[in-house]
């Protein structure tokens, strides 16, 4: 038998807490029956939406664990105007909404409420968008590291008014485990590399098209070609929040991300309503393996 890693969050503070609310995913600490629903929580995924985080957990009640097509009641869903998380056995589903300042704040809040719930040996994967670097549409990314403004692999956030720098390799044993995930049968391919995580859609992803720009067609060309050569091969808003968060909390995560624009072609997907289901189901489908692999 292996060692139990039980969430032991990094804060002294948090242990002579006796009050404590996670006041925006609206539960609280103090309601011990409520935290004890968490407790058997082995797999977090996020993503940036309500919609597909509620169409992944309703998919995984009935694919992991055998629910009936119309049960979908979750062991404990919230939603508010912030958030939206469904507990699905050890699943525990969560959306994040757009970039790290988002993310963060939902993390911290997960965080919490798992080392409260004494859970233990979580994985932690993020499933999202994003726009590839000359990869095909509805290819899926699984990212080594992310790298940020600067292209360095560190999360920025800050503390006290001072930059605080977290690095944001992604576990490499759950990167090649997803890798494996991919099914025989499968329409789509699976492709490991460096994801540029970027804190704004327009200038700092190389658009030009927002509601001011500082460079020409050039300056994007060039920006794209440096991508490139540093081995990123796609690039979204989260990945060095989900990274440097769960490193620093001792958490093993991933980034699992599918495209929906080529950006050496074009600024904009141009998929319709129904091609953008049908790819945006592509990671689900690996996170699908990877759980059945997992849980059974
Ligand atoms: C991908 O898609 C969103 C922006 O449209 C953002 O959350 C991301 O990383």
């Amino acid at each position: 038998m292996g060692t139990i890693n039980y969430i032991n969050l990094p804060n002294r503070h948090l242990k002579n807490k006796i009050a404590d609310e996670l006041f925006h995913l609206g539960i609280s600490l103090n309601d011990q029956v409520l935290v004890e629903k968490f407790d058997k929580v082995k797999f977090v995924l996020v993503g940036g939406t309500r919609e597909r985080m509620e169409t992944l957990a309703r998919h995984l009640a009935t694919s992991i664990l055998g629910r009936a097509e119309d049960d979908f009641s979750f062991d404990h869903s919230f939603q508010n105007s912030r958030y939206s998380g469904y507990l699905v056995g050890p699943i525990f589903c969560v959306n994040h909404g757009i970039g790290n300042p988002s993310l963060s704040v939902a993390l911290h809040e997960i965080f919490k409420l798992l080392y409260r719930a004494r859970c233990s040996d979580v994985t932690l994967i993020r499933i999202g968008t994003c726009g590839g670097i000359g990869v095909d549409v509805g290819t899926v990314v699984v990212t080594s590291e992310a790298l940020t403004v600067g292209f360095e692999p560190y999360y920025n956030t800050s503390s006290l008014g001072q930059p605080l720098r977290l690095p944001t390799s992604a576990h490499v044993d759950l990167v090649e485990d997803l890798l494996q995930c991919r099914g025989d049968n499968s329409t789509f391919q699976v492709v490991k590399g460096k994801t540029y995580c970027a804190d704004d859609f327009y200038q700092a992803q190389g658009r030009l098209d927002g509601s001011f720009c500082d460079f020409d067609e050039k300056g994007k060309e060039e920006f794209m070609n440096k991508l490139q050569k540093l081995g990123v091969v796609n690039i979204e808003m989260e990945s060095a929040g989900v990274l440097g968060l769960a490193n620093r909390v001792g958490v093993k995560a991933a980034v699992v991300c599918v495209v929906i624009v080529d950006r050496i072609t074009t600024d904009l997907p141009q998929l319709n309503k129904q091609e953008f289901q049908q790819i945006e189901d592509h990671p689900m489908q690996l996170i699908t393996a990877y759980l059945q692999r997992h849980i059974h």
